[in-house]
């Protein structure tokens, strides 16, 4: 079992060879635009808890692993320290989870159905759900132990599923921080092409990464031991505080789990109807500005022409533009606590990995504070 390292490294850490605490400080004095945002719900805004989750088990095809170790590579937290100006608390390398990823198998490339250390079968046609619920109580806790501290948490995965332990990790945190406060449930921002909030019996698939919205609303739940039974009111979201934007592959059973429970959505229609800008507008207006939000952006909102190395790419998506738009409103708020990138797939080469690692790090970038001028 990975083991679990909540404070990390208590003074920060350097990514790049041999930047120094000197240099660093001489660049917050003249490039502070971090800082230049007052934030209302951190209490060390220049802190990011990072988090790098190596887990592709809530779906099939392998390789979503290893997309936080593509977006470090590129130089990601580098730039967040040397360019924002933030230092880094959390993983310096990425969580592998290795005992409980599925196996790929030789005969199609899928993963299977089993993890190599212990047997996995489907619950109410779940897939690897052991796995999966291990994994995210893991995330849970060590997102948590971030963002207890009043700093962002800043998640790369990894597939979709890693949220279930990133928002319910946030949400209890915050419910901490600000205790008796009626504004201490945390808003959730899903960028997705999908909704992903199937339930067990809803979902075709039985991939757990189309499901965790419908575990951390409660629309879902689970007594099975040891498969997402540790999921309490405290790890919970609101539905009533949750903000689609990008939707354009949605299933049927979730078109109704939406309009049963009247959650605000806004799709490809509504953004080319009313333009970016307008959505957004209307987006954190619905929140309120009195709310912690949670960013979780899955890199397949945006069209596969700017990111097609993703598991269930759907054309007619965001535009790169689009996408780091909604982070940089997100940012200007000043009321982000959360920042989650997902479903990088750097083994499905065909388009580019180039681009959707280039986009994934300019959507984390203007999620944290950078902008155009
Ligand atoms: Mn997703």
């Amino acid at each position: 079992m990975p083991s679990i390292e909540p404070s990390g490294h208590a003074n920060g850490h350097t990514y790049g060879s041999n930047g120094t605490t000197t240099k660093k400080a001489m660049q917050s004095e003249s490039f502070p635009p971090t800082s230049s945002i007052p934030q209302k719900f951190l209490s060390n805004p220049s802190e990011l808890g990072v988090t790098l989750v190596g887990f592709s088990g809530g779906q099939c095809r392998p390789g979503t692993d290893a997309g936080p170790a593509v977006l470090t590579q590129a130089g990601l937290l580098t730039q967040l320290e040397s360019d924002l100006g933030y230092t880094l608390h959390g993983d310096n390398s990425v969580r592998n989870f290795d005992d409980y990823q599925p196996t790929v198998t030789a005969r199609d490339g899928m993963v299977s159905n089993s993890s190599p250390k212990f047997d996995d079968p489907d619950v109410r046609g779940m897939k690897n759900p052991r796995s999966v619920s291990a994994v995210t109580e893991q995330i849970s806790e060590l997102v948590y132990q971030q963002a207890r501290t009043g700093r962002l948490a800043l998640t790369l995965g990894g597939d979709h599923s890693i949220a279930i332990g990133t928002v319910s990790g946030v949400a209890r945190a915050i419910r901490e921080r600000f205790p008796g406060d009626p504004n201490n449930e945390i808003a959730v921002i899903w960028v997705d092409a999908h909704a992903d909030i199937n339930t067990p019996e809803t979902s075709d698939s039985g991939n757990i990464h189309g499901m965790p919205v419908s575990f951390l609303t409660g629309l879902t739940t689970s007594t099975d031991k040891g498969v997402f039974d540790w999921i309490h009111d405290s790890h919970r979201i609101t539905t009533k505080k949750l903000v689609y934007i990008g939707l354009r592959d949605v299933d049927a059973g979730e078109k109704k789990i939406l309009r049963d429970n009247n959650i605000k959505a806004f799709s490809m229609h509504d953004i080319d109807r009313h333009g970016i800008g307008k959505v957004m507008d209307q987006a954190l207006e619905y929140i309120g500005s009195d709310t912690p939000i949670h960013l979780s952006f899955d890199v397949d909102a945006l069209d596969p022409m700017w990111a097609p190395s993703t598991g269930t790419p759907v054309r007619g998506g965001l535009t790169l533009r689009e996408g780091d738009f909604i982070c940089e409103a997100v940012a200007e708020s000043g009321q982000c606590v959360a920042v989650d990138l997902v479903e990088v797939n750097p083994r499905l080469v065909e388009g580019g990995v180039g681009d959707t690692v280039r986009a994934g790090v300019s959507l984390v970038r203007c999620a944290l504070g950078d902008t155009l001028l």
